[in-house]
């Protein structure tokens, strides 16, 4: 059963007294036009007011590290949802430059008095949303289109590992992994006139590196995003458990581009697993007393990595603002790398030697040219490949600096929460525990190519990620 949005999603930034205008859904993070609880919302009100409604997106010339492989993901994937939503008489502007810019010209052209956006944790995006609610005429409403249980309300602050905030996600999953309802054909015509956005200026305006280029195995946009994952739960998840850390099997979802630019809703991949299993979500995701994941079923597991993982990550960007940098460590991570600060490193490397993949270790470049590659390194990899820049950087700021660059300039979903926890937990043991201390680690969890060879068939990922 189709459910209205559930207003704990919605956070309002700012009220302004009605005036008969417009709504508008500034678009950020949820690039799709179904199952995107921030349009949803956006339209609600419009029926409401019996208002127009519009759909605006402010294209931003760099962002982060993002290279022509990612822009060209994205735009693709914009292109196809401005005529999905011209369907539904929901017009879309695309403008270009910073939203502080653009958009609070746009609001005052277009009288628009409701701004709807979607959550997202990360800083620029933080600042880019500050600075628009100060300057728009217009009541300003977040809304966490990411979140199964929105990360306002699943936790009031940084939660200190998966084992901490899977309880409280899991106890309101059943009240927030509700049906999504359609978006309808709207009502109310837009009373400006609309200039079809401009795709050729789009890609001139932009100041990005062409030379890290798209890849062929991901098509973007919405339709390609529920194929892919239509594809993985018939016939990736009935083996998901034992395969998802082999990286000489295709084991993973590929799904985490379409999360990261917002082709899909997490949420809809959880709906769909549910329904294949055919039992309600709290017994699926429910664990023995003490917790353990021993013979995980593979819903199960999907649903951990999907959800309580993927959750956790918007939780430490969200509360711990140096989630980028070696402030964010926990204090033992800190403590214990500070003590190992002048081990003897038997390897160093620059950041040129890491992004040419020519260290001493054969695993390890491998892993950087599969990403380099591809633009999708393997999730058992990226956990090996970041620990062992902690082991041959000079300190650990350069292998967390040099990690997040390359990691945000060839990776199809790089720039992303997920990134940032995922290269802290690696390097400074964020969402860890203490482990027995080593040189250069200290106390943080160590990884070597013996544990890699233990799981899978090394020589086998080398040799398929030699060739050219
Ligand atoms: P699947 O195994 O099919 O997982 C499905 C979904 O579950 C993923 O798309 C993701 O949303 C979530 N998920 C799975 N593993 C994790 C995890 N460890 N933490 C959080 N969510 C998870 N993920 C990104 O989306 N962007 C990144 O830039 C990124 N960088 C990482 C860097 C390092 C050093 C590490 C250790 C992990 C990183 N991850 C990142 C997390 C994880 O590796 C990827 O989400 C996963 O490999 C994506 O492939 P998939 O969707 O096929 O994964
Ligand atoms: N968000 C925008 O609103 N405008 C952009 O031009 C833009 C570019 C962009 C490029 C690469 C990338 O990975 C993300 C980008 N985003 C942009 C942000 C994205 O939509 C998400 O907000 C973040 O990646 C957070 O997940």
């Amino acid at each position: 059963m189709a459910s209205p949005v559930n207003p704990k999603r919605v956070h309002t930034l700012k009220e302004r007294p009605r005036r008969g205008g417009t709504v508008v859904y500034w678009m950020n993070r949820e690039q799709r036009m179904n199952d995107n609880w921030a349009l949803l919302f956006a339209q609600s009100l419009a029926v409401k007011y019996a208002s127009p409604l519009s759909v605006v997106f402010c294209l931003v010339p760099e962002f982060l590290e993002a290279t022509e492989r990612q822009y060209r993901f994205m735009l693709t994937g914009l292109e196809s949802l401005e005529r999905s939503l011209a369907a539904k008489n929901i017009p879309f502007h695309l403008l270009l430059g910073a939203p502080d810019h653009a958009l609070p010209r746009f609001a005052a052209q277009h009288d628009v008095e409701s701004l709807v956006t979607d959550f997202n944790p990360l800083r620029l995006p933080m600042r880019w949303k500050e600075r628009v609610t100060d300057a728009v005429n217009a009541s300003v409403y977040e809304v966490d289109a990411h979140n199964i249980v929105p990360a306002r309300i699943v936790s009031p602050k940084q939660e200190f590992g998966a084992y901490t905030i899977r309880p409280k996600v899991h106890r309101l999953l059943p009240e927030f992994l509700d049906e999504f309802p359609a978006v309808r054909k709207h009502p109310h015509a837009w009373p400006f006139p609309v200039a079809p956005a401009d795709w050729k200026a789009a890609d001139r305006s932009l100041r990005i590196d062409r030379s890290v280029g798209a890849v062929a195995w991901c098509s973007p946009g919405e339709a390609e995003a529920r194929a892919v994952l239509e594809r993985f739960l018939n016939s990736g998840l009935p083996s998901y458990d034992a395969r998802r850390n082999d990286p000489t099997l295709d084991g993973q979802s590929g799904l985490s581009p379409y999360f990261h630019f917002g082709h899909l809703a997490p949420q809809r991949a959880a709906l769909e697993t549910v329904k294949r299993e055919g039992r309600p979500v709290h017994l699926i995701v429910q664990r023995d007393k003490n917790g353990s994941a021993e013979n995980r079923g593979n819903a199960e597991a999907f649903l951990e990595e999907m959800i309580v993982r993927r959750e956790l990550s918007d939780n430490f960007t969200f509360y711990n603002t140096a989630y980028d940098s070696f402030d964010g460590f926990p204090a033992w991570a800190q403590l214990t790398l500070n003590e190992h600060r002048k081990d003897l490193r038997e390897h160093v490397y620059s950041a040129d030697d890491f992004e040419a993949a020519e260290t001493h270790d054969p695993l390890w470049n491998a892993a950087q040219r599969q990403m380099m590659r591809t633009g999708k390194m393997h999730g058992y990899m990226r956990m090996y490949w970041a620990k062992k820049m902690l082991e041959w950087s000079a300190s650990p700021e350069e292998a967390l600096a040099g990690a997040i660059r390359l990691n945000d300039r060839y990776e199809l979903d790089g720039r992303d929460p997920n990134g940032y926890a995922g290269i802290a937990w690696s390097i400074g043991g964020v969402h860890d525990r203490a482990w027995f201390e080593r040189p250069v680690y200290g106390k943080v969890r160590y990884m070597n190519d013996n544990g890699c060879a233990k799981k899978f068939d090394v020589k086998r990922y080398i040799a398929e990620q030699s060739g050219g």
